[in-house]
């Protein structure tokens, strides 16, 4: 049975709480059920699904895809937990849904997500700035079996993080390495909560299969708003001021989504591409 008081506890001790079994397999099989078809399609000239970024797909609009998503996002004991966890009030300053693909490329660094991001307009990047004293909560919800590239956290990092005033912690991977704890081979619904001062990151990986999760940022009161939150007029009429709060209604976003995609990434390959994509094919026939 997941408590309040003995999560908070644990948080509090090792920075991070295992909550699997918040959410049942029935809704995240229908989670699943709606998400698969956008997740295979790119979102582009109407076309509702995902954006490319790397080695990984993340869902447009992730919060009007069904009411099961949006109960997730505002699940009583995750607010209540996160609520008595920041000593505050709290929103959704961030969330996803996303899939990583296996990469020898792209490797998630050692890092913190107590900050403001904010989008450059002039310079088309996301900004990021730490703030020290921002208090939180992040969960992350396995969509898919995780065998390898699972997320990892530093146990009890969140003490010492604040220490270094930086978000980036792979320089100190060889101090800290004994204190790694790695949720790979775990089923979806695997549902880990943690304070977002501890050090984490998702495992790089090269080979195996597609990772799926749901992930959200539940920031105090005192943090701006964060991302845009588009819903269905489907989903809201039974909708609590609890869940309204949490959601930001009539709020004003203080970033944009993340990410964007770069405008040339679904194009159709240009003919040089096409010459040397042809010429590579014609070397290893
Ligand atoms: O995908 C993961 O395992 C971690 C994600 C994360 O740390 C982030 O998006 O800030
Ligand atoms: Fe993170």
């Amino acid at each position: 049975m997941l408590d309040i008081k003995s999560s908070i506890e644990k948080i509090n001790e090792d920075g991070y709480v295992d909550l699997t079994g918040l959410i049942s397999s029935e809704i995240i099989n229908q989670i699943n059920a709606k998400v698969s078809l956008p997740m295979s399609q790119p979102h582009v000239n109407g076309q509702r699904g995902y954006i490319g970024s790397g080695c990984q797909r993340y869902l447009a609009d992730t919060m009007s895809y069904g009411k099961e998503v949006i109960d997730v996002y505002t699940n009583d004991f995750l607010i209540e937990l996160a609520e008595t966890y920041a000593q505050d009030e709290v929103h959704l300053s961030n969330y996803r849904i996303y899939s990583t693909y296996p990469s020898e490329d792209f490797k998630m660094w050692w890092h913190l997500d107590n900050k403001i991001d904010t989008y450059d307009f002039e310079n088309k990047v996301f900004v990021q700035k730490v703030v020290p004293d921002d208090k939180g909560i992040i969960f992350l919800m396995y969509l898919s079996d995780v065998e390898d590239g699972g997320v990892q956290v530093v146990k009890g990092s969140h003490k010492w993080s604040g220490d270094y005033e930086r978000e980036d912690f792979d320089h100190m991977e060889k101090e800290f390495s004994d204190d790694i704890v790695t949720f790979n081979n775990c089923p979806k619904g695997t549902f880990i909560a943690y304070d977002y001062a501890l050090i984490h990151r998702a495992k790089p990986y090269n080979g195996g299969k597609v990772r799926t999760s749901l992930f959200g940022q539940l920031s105090p009161s005192r943090m701006p708003t964060g991302e845009p939150i588009l819903l269905n007029s489907r989903d809201l009429l039974d909708l609590n001021p609890k869940q309204q709060q949490v959601l930001n209604f009539g709020k004003e976003a203080t970033t944009l989504n993340w990410p964007i995609g770069s405008i040339d990434e679904f194009a159709k390959p240009t003919q040089d591409k096409k010459n040397i994509l042809s010429k590579l094919k014609n070397f290893f026939a």
